[in-house]
């Protein structure tokens, strides 16, 4: 499979152009969301969705994401990460089909519908994580942009694909919210440097191969600026695979929690890894075949599988 975007082989980095469209659909009024929301994404890479959920659904999601971080035994031990320097538990991995919740907020409508039309195809969960980031201890994520450890060492082919981190606790300028470069999408940043064998299980920690260089950094800040959305609970950022983002580590008593789910257009499934000879583990990124999502509506808690 020829490789439209290779990183991580030279001594230098590069800022290639992006091959592929951001927006794939043309905006027309069946669309579930509004002609000036698909041009933003188109143009700066995110949007933020809020009021999707009722405040009782919020609650149910808030309490089921509770549940899995205070019941770690119920879950498969290697999808649990935990902080570099202490227990604390720092992302739960596979959550959608680890927990019937999770499982039907991935498929519900006001996701899935949203994500299909920007991709302008069926979709499917590449990835899920519940993002924990706890008080005092919470740790940061350096910059990057998932394309490039989705490509180098997941094998996804194009950037067709996105994410939408489902805030289920106040993200406040505070506790380390996410911060985005919009714009940066537009180009695709290499990183110097090779893969470490088995990178995953000190990357999700404390990510330091598929870095962007400072310069590099420096010049997209300078020319995009940075925004750091904050929200209530249930507001929805979502954004493309390829936008630049990170966010700084959390050292107040209050906790930052999202639900994280990665949509894939079924046209874009995973190759052999383009910079790595092993493809990483299952809980990270669904292989083969996948099935398209089966779309849900209705209210979540009387509509969850049994
Ligand atoms: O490596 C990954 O797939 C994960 N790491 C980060 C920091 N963001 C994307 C994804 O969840
Ligand atoms: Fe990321």
């Amino acid at each position: 499979m020829q490789d439209f975007y290779p990183s991580r082989y030279a001594s230098t980095p590069e800022m290639r152009p992006r091959l592929d469209p951001v927006l794939y659909s043309r905006w027309n009024d069946e669309a579930p969301i509004s002609a000036q929301q698909a041009q933003q994404f188109d143009q700066d890479g995110y949007l933020i969705l809020e009021n999707l959920f009722s405040d009782e659904e919020i609650a149910f999601l808030q309490d089921s994401a509770h549940q899995l971080l205070a019941s770690p035994s119920t879950l498969n031990a290697a999808t649990i990460v935990t902080e570099p320097q202490s227990d604390e538990i720092r992302s739960i991995f596979d959550i959608h089909t680890q927990n019937p919740v999770m499982a039907r907020l991935a498929s519900d409508a006001r996701l899935a519908d949203v994500a299909r039309f920007l991709l302008n195809d069926d979709v499917y969960i590449h990835q899920s994580r519940l993002n924990y980031k706890p008080g005092f201890k919470g740790r940061e994520f350096y910059w990057h942009s998932d394309f490039e450890t989705w490509h180098v060492e997941d094998g996804m082919p194009r950037m067709r694909a996105l994410s939408m981190s489902l805030l289920l606790a106040e993200n406040t300028p505070h506790n380390g919210p996410l911060m985005l470069i919009p714009g940066s999408h537009r180009r695709y940043l290499t990183c110097v440097g090779e893969t470490p064998d088995d990178h995953y299980l000190h990357s999700l920690k404390k990510q330091e191969y598929g870095v962007p260089d400072a310069q590099s950094l420096g010049d997209l800040a300078q020319e995009h600026g940075i925004i750091a959305p904050l929200g209530k609970p249930g507001t929805v950022i979502l954004f493309d695979c390829n936008l630049m983002h990170g966010s700084n580590g959390n050292i107040t008593p209050f906790p930052r929690a999202n639900a994280f789910l990665v949509y894939n257009a079924i046209s874009n499934q995973l190759e052999q890894p383009f910079g790595t000879e092993k493809p990483r583990p299952w809980f990270l990124a669904q292989r083969g075949m996948p099935d398209p999502i089966s779309i849900q509506r209705g209210p979540i808690r009387e509509t969850v599988a049994a």
